[in-house]
């Protein structure tokens, strides 16, 4: 409701002399009382001085107005003024005008008399232009217009000599007004929220400045000339098209704020950039000094079926004669090619031999371009679409987002009159093939998507819930899958259209990928998350010189970062330089699911490693004649062999015998051992654990160790588990199973998992091909891998008389954890955790019901007993085989763990073991199985956590730890598990 003006007699009354008693300088404010108009005498009050009308409904002023001929601020902004009071002029001593947040469309010419006027506010209206003769405000120190529609600057603008701070953000401006290159003054330019895309080169003329936001336009690149803006406190060029930022924009002495985001950035890297301005700094002073430009380099990666062409592709790539002599590849060789168009590749030739597939895909890289390669010849529009698919699946699951192009290869032996057509036809297939697969995973997911948002519409709309296959799974839980799976559909693997059709005997074709990939290595739409990079500092270079001179297959990261210090890389830039070395094919980093990074600064020398250990043609591979086997009877050969191919176990005389090349010292074997958990090939465990020999010689040997790589476990089951676990649950017995259903499972998941569990999983197991039966916390635990329709099914299962299955999590959680963290070195892969109906499993129904394993992040209901669903809920199942108990702090024992063994003191190890409770022979026994300082302390500690179970808790620790002592440890102890360290709580 807008008011009536005040009348006459009380105006008077709200005069304030606004500097204090006596200034003279009377001011009156009537801001923000809704006022529709003014008193039309208000032009009686002569003497004013300040006049504040803000915040009202003003349209207009009273014609009375012109006489305030003493006025030296006015202040209208936020009115709904469509014009400026045309008196305005003769207010002559008017020094700052407010007329932000109004209607204004244009302003009268007489505006421009007010030769004292120094501040003249005018954002947030509808200009659409400003007068001409805006040159005569020769007092002017601010210009505020921003907000309006101005599409240009009047030329004007240049005389304003005065002018300190010049705003007209937000606007449509197109070009840069170079005419405020003639005020040397300004101090502040904010041209942000407009519609600029070039800047002048001679933008560092204005020598004043101090900020400069030109965020939010289309700004393709900076004149290096802003590096004579040497007062320039302030740069924003957020949300623009920068590609790169001017060399030496780290150098300027008083730039404190920078804002680079929102830029397709290559130079510097979005990720040196977000470490801020010092990194820039580092980075361009580094940068100052490298080459002044390096090739484009791309890994590539040829992935597909055994003899589908690949090496022979590789060797007509390169520019090789064909010959039919090329041999079944050994896991992988890794080729570099420079084309003649200046681009260098890095051609790494995978093996599809399933031995290898296992575990080979650490090779598999993100920002590398993936060459599936299939016989044309032979492909079969039928019969071939499961393959495919199970390439596209593989390498889905591990480098999602990736780009992927399909090369058809053998079209020479099509018949020369039908070729041409037979060739489109078949890359048409292979094409359609793909399409078809894409189509189906999306609609999986989003099929999967419809049964949450199902189930979050009726926790959002009913009170009471109706069944639903997710009823009972937490709000969070159930958003979080869908946020999950909403980032599977969207970070897929980026099939190309394009069907490549090659033969790499005639050559045809072979011009044609050429190109394909040197467009590919230049052009940064195929890496949207990595731009090519044309140039890069010298020291990057040093250090991928020195990475390739290391004698090593592998090391720690943080050696990594210690010759990077050698090459003069700025500490935090290394995560970039790895991760540009791992993208053009010179390194490879390796996550093992739990512990320290890895890099391989050589990938060739780690293969080789690798495939003394692992060989697709094991008649040749094991030849007992082979000089490696020299010192070896005939007995012990014989022995050793059938070990490794019956039973996946290596003596540790034979991996000394293979690997003797690589692993020249303890330390080598030791390393190497730690590098082959890490990829999930091998476990160590000592073969005899139970044996105390007290007289025995503890020195290590090694030659008790044995070594278990679950690729070559055996495929029937052993006689022995259909004795230990019996198909149905006994009598009296429930069964408490987890599950993974993965409609895709990657080849060697299944082996990698093992290999993480083997702590929790101990020695009494028996392993074979989808298998392990083991003994854990005396109970039977079983661990397996089925294929069925949908997919494959990951199950942990064990049992216990109907009183004691509470305690049945305990043995199964911990693998569920691992299997979890196993799963993360698939980022794409499609997954679901599951808890089969227990009731189900007693009853040995065939489609037993599956009990969402979004559950296990909710809190257990209140009820002891459940509806089997199967069953219509005609029966029940107990609660506490659904959900698992609640988890106390006790859940990040892991962690906690983790953090003792990487802090504990070797010195201090042994007193810990007897507070532990463990004897001193058993603490030797430890010394003895594992030479591995690290390894050591990690057993000490599972042990402790094996032998007391439920009394193992992370109090207890802390206590024993106290006990001992390590009070440091203590409080590292609590802090893991979210506590206040002690000394603080204490009062
Ligand atoms: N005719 C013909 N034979 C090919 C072609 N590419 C590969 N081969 C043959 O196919 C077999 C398997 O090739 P290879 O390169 O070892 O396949 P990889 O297992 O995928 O590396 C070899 O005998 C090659 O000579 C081709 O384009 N045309
Ligand atoms: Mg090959």
């Amino acid at each position: 409701m807008a008011e009536e003006p005040p009348a006459r007699g009380t105006l008077r009354s709200r005069l304030r002399e606004s500097d204090g008693a006596g200034s003279g300088r009377w001011s009156l404010d009537l801001s923000g009382q809704y006022l529709a108009a003014l008193p039309p005498d208000l032009g009686d009050i002569t003497e004013l001085v300040v006049l504040d009308v803000s915040r009202n409904r003003l349209e207009s002023f009273p014609a009375s107005t012109s006489q305030l001929s003493a006025l030296v601020e006015l202040n209208a902004a936020h009115n709904i003024l469509a014009q400026v009071p045309p008196q305005v002029h003769q207010m002559s001593m008017l020094a700052c005008l407010n007329l932000s947040c109004n209607r204004l469309t244009n302003l009268p010419d007489e505006v421009t008399q007010l030769g004292l006027l120094r501040r003249l506010v005018l954002d947030m209206n509808k200009l659409t232009a400003l007068p001409e003769d805006i040159s005569q405000l020769s007092s002017l120190e601010e210009l505020n217009v921003g907000g309006n529609n101005l599409s240009y600057l009047p030329e004007g603008i240049s005389k304003l000599t005065k002018l300190k701070r010049l705003c007209a953000d937000s606007n449509v401006l197109t070009a840069f007004p170079v005419q405020v290159l003639q005020l040397s003054g300004l101090e502040e330019l904010l041209l942000n929220h407009n519609r600029l895309s070039d800047l002048t080169d001679n933008l560092g003329q204005m020598s004043g400045l101090k900020t400069l936001r030109l965020n939010s336009n289309r700004i393709q690149t900076l004149p290096d000339s802003i590096l004579h803006l040497s007062q320039l406190e302030e740069l924003d060029v957020q949300n623009n098209q920068l590609g790169a930022l001017p060399l030496g924009v780290g150098t300027l002495p008083h730039l404190a704020t920078l804002h680079v985001s929102n830029n397709p950035l290559v130079q510097p890297p979005p990720s040196v950039c977000a470490m801020g301005i010092e990194a820039i700094r580092r980075y361009q002073d580094d940068l100052a000094s490298a080459t002044t430009a390096v090739p484009h380099r791309l890994k590539v990666v040829l992935v597909g079926p055994a003899g589908g062409g690949k090496s022979t592709l590789v060797r007509a790539l390169i520019g090789g004669n064909h010959k039919n002599d090329v041999v079944a590849t050994h896991c992988a060789d890794i080729v570099p090619w420079n084309s003649d168009d200046n681009v260098e590749f890095s051609l790494y030739d995978t093996s599809g031999r399933g031995v290898y597939q296992a575990w080979h895909s650490w090779m598999f890289t993100p920002d590398a371009l993936y060459l599936l390669t299939f016989n044309l010849y032979d492909l079969d529009p039928e019969s071939s679409q499961q393959d495919v698919e199970y390439w596209l699946d593989f390498l889905n699951a591990k480098v999602p987002g990736a780009p992927v192009c399909m090369v058809g290869t053998h079209t020479d032996e099509f018949t020369a009159a039908l070729r041409a057509k037979k060739v489109a036809r078949k890359c048409k297939d292979l094409s359609e093939m793909a399409q078809k697969w894409a189509q189906d995973r999306i609609q999986d997911i989003q099929a999967e998507c419809q049964v949450i948002q199902g189930a979050l519409a009726i926790k959002e709309s009913t009170s009471k819930e109706p069944v639903h296959p997710l009823s009972g799974v937490g709000l969070s839980a159930l958003q979080r899958r869908l946020k999950h799976l909403l980032k599977l559909k969207e970070t897929r693997i980026q099939v190309w259209e394009e069907v490549v059709p090659v033969s790499a005997t005639t050559m045809s074709g072979i011009p044609d990928l050429r190109a394909c990939l040197v467009t590919a290595a230049s052009n940064s739409t195929a890496f949207p998350s990595r731009p090519r990079m044309t140039s890069v500092p010298l020291s990057w270079l040093t250090l991928e010189k020195l990475l390739q001179q290391q004698p090593d297959f592998w090391m720690r990261r943080e050696d990594c970062g210690r010759l990077a210090v050698q090459a003069g890389v700025p500490a935090d830039q290394v995560p970039q330089v790895l991760e540009h070395l791992q993208a053009v094919g010179s390194i490879v980093m390796i996550t093992p699911y739990h512990g320290e990074e890895k890099v391989a600064p050589n990938p060739g020398r780690l293969l080789a490693f690798l495939c003394t250990l692992v060989n697709h043609d094991t008649e040749a591979w094991l030849k007992e004649e082979s000089a490696r086997f020299q010192n070896f009877s005939k007995v012990q050969y014989l022995e050793a062999r059938s070990d490794l191919l019956q039973h996946g176990v290596m003596s540790h005389s034979m991996l000394c015998a293979l690997t003797a090349k690589y692993t020249r010292t303890t330390q080598d074997q030791v390393n190497a051992l730690e590098l082959l958990r890490g990829l999930g090939l091998s476990y160590s465990v000592r073969k005899t654990p139970q044996r105390k020999d007290q007289n025995s010689n503890h020195k290590n040997s090694g030659n008790d160790w044995q070594h278990c790589f679950p690729v070559y476990c055996r495929d029937s089951l052993p006689s022995e588990v259909g004795m230990r676990w019996v198909p149905l649950p006994p009598v009296n017995t429930d069964q408490l199973e987890l599950g993974c259903h993965l409609p895709f499972c990657p080849p060697g998941l299944f082996s990698h998992l093992r290999v993480a569990a083997y702590r929790h999983l101990g020695t009494e197991r028996v392993d074979w091909q989808t298998g392990v039966l083991t003994q854990v916390a005396d109970r039977s635990l079983i661990l397996q891998k089925s294929n069925t329709k949908d997919g494959s099914h990951i199950t942990v299962a064990s049992r216990a008389c109907v009183e004691g299955t509470s305690s049945l999590w305990q043995v199964v959680l911990p693998v569920a954890d691992i299997l979890s963290q196993v799963l993360q070195c698939w980022p794409g892969l499609r997954h679901h955790l599951y808890v089969t109906c227990a009731h189900c499993l007693r009853k040995g129904v065939s489609n037993p019901h599956r009990f969402s394993g979004l559950l296990l992040l909710t809190p257990p209901p209140k009820i002891t007993l459940l509806d089997c669903p199967s069953t219509q809920g005609a029966q029940t199942v107990q609660a506490q085989l659904v959900y698992p108990p609640h988890r106390d702090p006790d859940q990040k024992m892991d962690s906690v763990l983790e953090v003792v063994a990487s802090k504990l003191e070797l010195r201090d190890w042994r007193r810990l073991g007897r507070v532990f409770g463990l004897t001193d022979a058993e603490l030797d026994d430890i010394r003895y199985d594992f030479s591995d300082v690290q390894e050591q302390k990690y057993q000490l500690l599972w042990t402790w956590r094996r032998r007391r179970r439920s009394t193992a808790t992370a109090k207890r620790l802390v206590s024993a730890l106290k006990e001992v002592e390590l009070h440091d440890l203590a409080n590292a102890v609590r802090e893991t598990l979210g506590y206040k360290p002690a000394n603080q709580t204490a009062s």
